[in-house]
């Protein structure tokens, strides 16, 4: 037995004991990393005993469990928030002193694990944390990655990827459970046979078998009993080795079956919404869903003993399309190895599904090549073909003769697997992540299955982990609000209302203000350290921090820079307040535009920092490697947060919430979640510019001439000129003619010329509204207590009551 709640005695005591055992040695002798992998070790000793604790009851009472699959789970670290959510924090840092050391120090030992790209795989890290902290019974599903997402280098401007080398140091978490393997299979054929009992058996002849083996991370919730699972799959080939080929001295080959397991649980594929119709891709995706499904059937059937009340006890939710094969994977079980009718196992699969759209952008849409997936999958395949044409005959009934509809919305066509399809046929619920983005599923993307299944579609906003996004990447602010109205938003977020009265209180803004200064003085300490970056902290952080992607627009804040630093060549006078522009964004490696895009942005950084007069009011960072725990000291110290895709094109986005959260002000779209961010903290309190979703169709359809909106602004050829020139050395003349349309005038499809006169109008509107200390000050602590509904803790009640239909086990 571990005992839960040690005090700082019992905890050195246990440091000791990890020390000597793993390392041979005693705390004054070990190393900082070694001290830490121990701390690490306890504290997983206590995650298995909590939740040995929580699961005997989720048995015990029989309640529903959720099971969340998704390819990317994007955790940064962890042993903060487990310490903090443990309530332990304040006892290890107090046994650690007595070894010399901070909790603080071995925090930054822990190398961030990074497997997810961006806003889809951080929020279901983000759910996690929520599950466990509502007493929800959740496990996460997904790959254990062995390299996560790529370690960014910036070489005179230019993204080099290199591996991210993340288990040494982040393996700590994971238990490895080699007794829980199961075996998937690819490729070969099959055929039906059927057996004198009137059973079919299916018959798998020359397929390749391949073994799944679990690593289980826990993840404990705060002032809760409920620690969540995810159970992170690795690869391995069952033979690893053949003997035969081996004694006859062809060692090569005989490796070379354990090469193609290796390869699938290898690397992290860095797009982000973009997909690649790659085979190994596939085979990820199957491999994730076969081994999890199987594992879903294994705890089900060891509790209950049949599968008949499958639905009633279990909810498996498809974050994406990504392993939406999850569906014909239960439907081949349930109907190959327990032998269910089709209609019956059809029944149960769409009661358990429910399905979460993060993307509208036409590229990200995954589909498969036919050919390609019967080879690879061929009895997935067929129970796809069967899903499809009872699918067809179903819409048949609905839309009589209207096959154009139909061709659309069925699963196989044109020689291609349409995975959306698949999910939306293949589940209870489909829901979009803010408003709008429901809206338009329903309008465009799914329009014609949202006239089929009305009920169907839903919307549940994105959230953010308060606690770790809020109350420990920035405790001073955290301690304000302790003081100013209580602790209770911290298990209810929705709490942060009431700092709203605190609004017109000189004291509390005159804190709030400094706080963030320390905030931002934190930062610039940081970058010091990191890249000898000294900033000037009275300037504005203007922060725009994401993926690097056409429709999110860096380029447009680029255009506004340039305009900027124009100005100041003209007249290094001008009086203007300071601004710091501050950039982190990773590029998907084979991205040419993003990389150009990082490249523009490095080069203006280089040509204004060998400029002395105009650095001190202008300044360009572009942070090497932005990642998780990057964010967590960048996000507390923003002034200024950047929204600025088109509208229409982000789902939700949820860096948004977080800067919001911690007092940062919206410069912003109408598009994705500001939309709700608007309506929450109130039109005065947020810098709203550029076309509305309406507006972008409209223009679209009547057809976007970039030249019209350039030829009658000055300032923008000025800007276009100084872009054939170019910075730092280097021209970017192609990103004048991708802006202005090259020689068949097909411009940028972002629009960032149509909206750049009126974001130039409001970034300098929000410059100025900094300028008024006292209003600014004000607005900031407006929007953080504007910010309690877009908390995780909220979005996760919605799904759980609307879709996974679970209760909390108290
Ligand atoms: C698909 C197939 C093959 C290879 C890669 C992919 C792939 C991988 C990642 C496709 C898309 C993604 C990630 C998408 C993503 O992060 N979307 C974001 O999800 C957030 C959470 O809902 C939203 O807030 C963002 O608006 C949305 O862009």
């Amino acid at each position: 037995m571990t005992n839960l709640k040690p005090n700082a005695a019992e905890i050195k005591e246990n440091l000791e004991i990890k020390l000597s055992r793993f390392f041979g040695c005693t705390s004054a002798e070990a190393s900082k990393e070694q001290l830490y992998k121990a701390t690490a070790m306890t504290v997983r000793d206590i995650l298995t005993e909590k939740r040995g604790n929580f699961k005997k009851k989720v048995n015990q009472t029989g309640g529903k469990r959720v099971y969340y699959m998704c390819m990317e789970f994007l955790l940064g670290r962890s042993l903060k928030t487990n310490l903090c959510n443990l309530g332990l924090d304040k006892d290890y840092e107090e046994a650690l002193s007595a070894m010399g050391y901070t909790l603080e120090d071995l925090y930054t030992c822990e190398p961030d694990a990074g497997l997810g790209n961006g806003g889809l795989g951080r929020l279901a890290a983000c759910f996690m944390d929520s599950l466990s902290s509502l007493d929800y019974p959740a496990t996460g599903f997904s790959i254990c990655y062995e390299y996560g997402l790529f370690k960014q280098k910036i070489v005179d401007g230019i993204q080099v990827e290199l591996p991210d080398v993340w288990l040494p140091g982040g393996d700590v978490w994971l238990v490895p459970r080699t007794d829980r393997v199961f075996t998937v299979r690819f490729g070969g054929r099959v055929h039906e046979e059927w057996k004198p009992d009137g059973r079919m058996e299916v018959i798998y002849e020359g397929a390749e078998e391949l073994e799944a083996v679990p690593y289980d991370m826990m993840i404990s919730g705060s002032d809760s009993e409920g620690v969540s699972r995810l159970r992170l799959w690795k690869a391995r080939s069952i033979q690893n080795f053949n003997m035969g080929l081996f004694s006859q001295g062809q060692y090569a080959r005989a490796m070379e079956e354990a090469t193609n397991a290796d390869a699938i649980s290898k690397v992290l594929y860095p797009a982000d919404n973009h997909t690649e119709g790659k085979l190994l891709r596939l085979t990820q995706q199957y491999f994730l869903c076969s081994a999890s499904i199987q594992s879903i059937i294994r705890d089900h059937m060891s509790v209950y003993g049949t599968l008949d009340n499958l639905a009633d006890k279990v909810a498996i939710h498809l974050n994406d399309t990504h392993p939406t094969l999850c569906i014909p994977e239960l439907m081949r079980i349930l109907v190959d190895e327990y032998f269910y009718s089709w209609d019956r196992a059809w029944e149960m699969v769409k009661e358990i599904f429910s399905y979460t759209n993060h993307t509208v952008l036409p590229e990200a849409l995954e589909t498969w090549n036919e050919d390609l997936f019967r080879l690879k999958l061929p009895r997935i395949y067929d129970i796809i073909k069967e899903i499809n044409e009872r699918f067809c005959r179903e819409a048949w009934q609905v839309f009589p003769g209207n096959w154009q509809r139909i061709s659309k919305m069925c699963v196989v066509g044109y020689g291609q697997i349409r995975m959306a399809n698949l999910a939306v046929i293949g589940s209870h619920s489909v829901n979009g992540v803010s408003k709008l983005h429901s809206t338009i599923l329903k309008d465009s993307v799914f329009k014609d299955f949202y006239r089929l299944y009305p009920g169907r579609f839903d919307n549940v906003t994105n959230g953010i982990a308060h606690r770790r996004w809020l109350c420990y990447s920035n405790p001073k602010l955290a301690g304000l609000l302790d003081e100013t109205i209580g602790t209770g938003y911290r298990k209810n977020p929705v709490e942060l209302a009431e700092f709203a009265k605190f609004a017109d209180d000189p004291t509390v803004l005159e804190r709030f203000r400094a706080i963030k200064h320390e905030n931002k003085e934190n930062f610039s300490n940081h970058l010091y350290r990191r890249a000898g970056i000294r900033l000037d902290t009275h300037a504005v952080f203007d922060v725009q921090i994401k993926r690097l992607h056409e429709y999110k627009r860096q380029l447009l804040n680029a255009l506004n820079i340039i305009g900027i630093y124009l100005d100041l060549k003209d007249n290094p006078d001008l009086d203007i307040r300071p601004q710091t522009f501050i950039f982190g964004a990773k590029a998907a490696p084979g991205y040419q535009m993003a990389k150009r895009i990082i490249q523009l942005l490095c080069m203006l950084q280089k040509e204004i920092n060998n400029s002395p007069r105009i650095r001190e009011k202008l300044n360009v960072v572009f942070l090497e490697n932005y990642d998780v725990s990057t964010a967590e000291i960048l996000v507390p110290s923003a002034d200024i947060s950047e929204q600025i895709s088109l509208a229409g094109k982000e789902a939700s986005g949820t860096g948004c919430m977080k800067l919001m959260m911690n007092g940062a002000i919206t410069l912003g779209t109408l598009d994705g979640a500001n939309v709700e961010m608007q309506a929450a903290a109130g039109e005065e309190n947020m810098f709203i510019f550029g076309l509305t979703a309406a507006e972008v169709e409209q223009l679209w359809l009547r057809g976007y001439r970039s030249v019209e909106f350039y030829s009658n602004n000055n300032r923008l050829g000025r800007i276009m000129a100084a872009l054939n020139i170019g910075f730092g050395g280097e021209s970017f003349a192609d990103i004048t003619t991708y802006l202005l349309g090259g020689a068949y005038g097909i411009a940028d499809p972002y629009m960032c010329l149509a909206d750049f006169e009126s974001y130039r109008l409001a970034h300098e509107s929000c410059i100025k509204a900094y300028g008024d200390r006292a209003r600014w000050t004000r607005m900031a602590l407006l929007n953080t207590a504007a910010s309690g509904h877009f908390a995780a803790d909220r979005s996760i009640r919605e799904y759980a009551d609307r879709f996974w239909h679970i209760k909390p086990i108290h």
